[in-house]
């Protein structure tokens, strides 16, 4: 009998996506819709330990990632897992558009990563221009959905596919749409179940108790007004504030409104990890580089983040979390 040695075929396509937002939710769905396959939709706690999975994975054929930005804690880690991953020929794109050190984007090159990377369009829309031909007319609603959530409906591309939809409609759907990601994050399956109903073509209306969920939501925020102004401490050059009971990307842009500075910061204790999430936003007015400042002043205290010049994340130590106010209050002063 012959015993031919074959090597297995590889079948396997993954996507990796950010699980917190519309832009990460929308890009995992877009990359079902144009290759198929199975997504793994992951916080930035835990992006490294759910990608580690994927290492002695011999059946993954095609790896995406998505929405998910570097920082200087995990950077290293992620080109060498790429590394890892390119040397067993794993076909691998990533597609983001957070701040990149540029060294970075040399060396994911090196190994060809396919890297798609631009600052000015969020992530589903750059994966619906790299990949229309795959794509059917609804993926360019859901791209201009993400990119209104993203705060990125003005750049040349999410513009010119938000045009395509009535403008209010677009946003009540991106709007419901980013209320019932936000409203789900303790219910992975639920989230797998929004990608799969998006990358079907769904209207955000069209996923049963949506609109009912988002009142909810929308209640709940209400009532985090109310908290912020109580709770909310106002020093130098940014307004902060320790949240208890809902996210801390919910309540910082409360905080940053009512505290009538440039910067506002929430941040809530994710006891799983030992750290606190921290939200970090800018207002118009803000001139520094907010991700870029996060990053380094959250590695500093042995925390990592980063993101956009206005909107960014941090996951700081604890103990750290006093002092990391401190240290940011001190460079916006600079
Ligand atoms: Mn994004």
């Amino acid at each position: 009998m012959c015993m031919a040695t074959k090597k297995p075929t590889k079948t396997k396509i993954v996507c990796v996506s950010h699980e917190e937002d519309a832009d990460g939710i929308s890009s995992a769905a877009l990359i079902k819709q144009a290759f198929g396959g199975t997504s793994i939709l992951v916080d930035y706690p835990g992006m490294m330990d759910s990608m580690e999975s994927l290492r002695n994975d011999d059946q993954l054929k095609e790896l995406y990632i998505c929405d998910l930005g570097l920082n200087k804690k995990n950077e290293c880690e992620f080109v060498e897992l790429l590394t890892n991953l390119r040397k067993r020929s794993v076909k691998v794109t990533y597609i983001d558009h957070h701040d990149l050190d540029k060294k970075i984007i040399n060396q994911l090159e090196k190994i060809k990563v396919k890297v798609i990377h631009d600052i000015n369009e969020c992530t589903t829309v750059q994966v619906y221009n790299a990949f229309k031909n795959k794509l059917n007319d609804h993926a360019a609603f859901v791209a201009a959905c993400a990119a209104i959530t993203d705060y990125m409906e003005d750049r040349p591309l999410g513009s010119e596919l938000l045009q395509i939809f009535d403008r209010q409609f677009a946003l009540i759907s991106a709007t419901v749409l980013t209320y019932n990601i936000v409203g789900h994050q303790k219910d992975p399956d639920y989230l797998l179940y929004l990608v799969d109903e998006l990358s079907e073509s769904k209207y955000p209306h069209e996923i049963p108790n949506s609109y009912e969920f988002a009142q909810i939501q929308v209640e709940k925020l209400a009532s985090i007004i109310s908290q912020v102004k109580k709770s909310m401490k106002v020093i130098k050059n940014l307004g902060y504030m320790e949240i208890l009971d809902s996210g801390a990307s919910g309540a910082v842009n409360f905080v940053l409104g009512l505290s009538g500075k440039e910067v506002g910061v929430a941040y809530k204790e994710r006891v799983d990890y030992g750290i606190y999430a921290v939200s970090v936003r800018g207002s118009k007015k803000c001139k520094v580089h907010l991700g870029k400042l996060v990053n380094k002043l959250a590695a500093e205290v042995g925390g990592s983040g980063g993101g956009h010049d206005k909107a960014c994340g941090a996951s700081v130590p604890k103990e750290k979390i006093k002092k990391f106010i401190k240290s940011l209050n001190e460079s916006l002063g600079k």
